[in-house]
């Protein structure tokens, strides 16, 4: 039988199977190459008393803190206020959405209190951009479908709704996330990822923050890659890191925003260089 892993926890297993979710361990040989993640899709073992995870299958790929495999799409949820978007967060979020090669959804929840400032700078660069109220169900339905047969993880600040989006998907309320994320909070607790299977098919994660960048990106080179806005044409200038160098033709393609989240960006990965 195979299943899908939606929860690890104090080595055990939750598997998602046809038979319903199924807590597991790992056959010892497993555990010397490599190890089950969420996300994972596994072949399982069941003898009478227990059920054994046997072989994990090849994996599309594995985000990192929170580690999540076979991840299709990052949904960036903010508002249009209370809290105010932060464009320095969601350019962080659409580089390491880039990084792992994700579809990116940017979503503007709150419609109802403010038209969002934002939606049109990312519409610009081509992301697919939705403005919406929780509170409006079409436009909920709408926001719904986005998701359908898709693994998708839910990146955001609090306060913007994505407890409210993830209850309202599930049909139930998990006031179980909001409980543990404050518990835990600076207890240097990991908060424990777990995929919820939405009912008309696909996996949604409400994932803690992402890793820092200088992690996955450690040659500042490399950051303009993972702004859409300078990929495509090359610039003239071998080595140009697109920020004052005269002549660069890719400077001039970015908003300023978006080019201001790119200098700290970049002094964020060149800061945590070690020479
Ligand atoms: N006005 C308004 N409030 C909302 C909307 N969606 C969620 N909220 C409220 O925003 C607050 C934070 O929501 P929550 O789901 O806990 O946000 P999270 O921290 O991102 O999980 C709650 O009081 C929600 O009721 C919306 O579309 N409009
Ligand atoms: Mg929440
Ligand atoms: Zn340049």
């Amino acid at each position: 039988m195979k299943g899908v892993v939606v929860k690890v926890l104090a080595g055990v297993f939750t598997v998602n199977t046809l038979e319903g979710k199924l807590e597991c361990s790992v056959k010892g040989r497993l555990k010397l190459d490599d190890y089950p993640t969420v996300g994972d899709v596994v072949e399982l073992e069941i003898s009478s008393n227990h059920v054994v995870i046997t072989r994990i299958m090849p994996r599309l790929n594995l985000l990192d803190r929170p580690k999540i495999a076979n991840v299709n799409q990052m949904f960036i949820f903010m508002a249009t206020s209370s809290p105010e978007p932060n464009n320095y967060l969601i350019d962080r979020l659409t580089v390491l959405s880039e990084y792992w090669q994700l579809k990116t959804i940017i979503g503007f929840n709150k419609l109802d209190l403010k038209k969002s400032d934002l939606a049109g700078i990312y519409r610009g660069i081509g992301y697919d951009v939705y403005e919406f109220s929780l509170l409006d169900d079409a436009k909920s339905q709408l926001i719904r479908g986005l998701l359908k047969d898709k693994t998708t993880v839910l990146a955001g600040p609090s306060g913007v709704g994505k407890t409210t989006f993830v209850n309202k998907l599930l049909g139930y309320d998990r006031e179980t996330a909001d409980v543990s994320e404050k518990t835990q909070r600076g207890k240097h607790t990991t908060r424990v990822v777990e995929l919820l299977q939405l009912p008309e098919g696909g996996y949604i994660a409400d994932t803690p923050g992402f890793s820092r960048l200088d992690v996955l990106i450690d040659d500042p080179k490399d950051l303009s890659r993972y702004f859409r806005e300078y990929q495509g044409a090359t610039c003239r200038f071998a080595n140009c890191m697109h920020l004052k160098e005269p002549g660069c033709s890719k400077r001039d393609n970015i908003h300023p925003l978006r080019f201001q989240s790119y200098r700290e960006l970049l002094k964020e990965i060149e800061e945590m260089k070690p020479w």
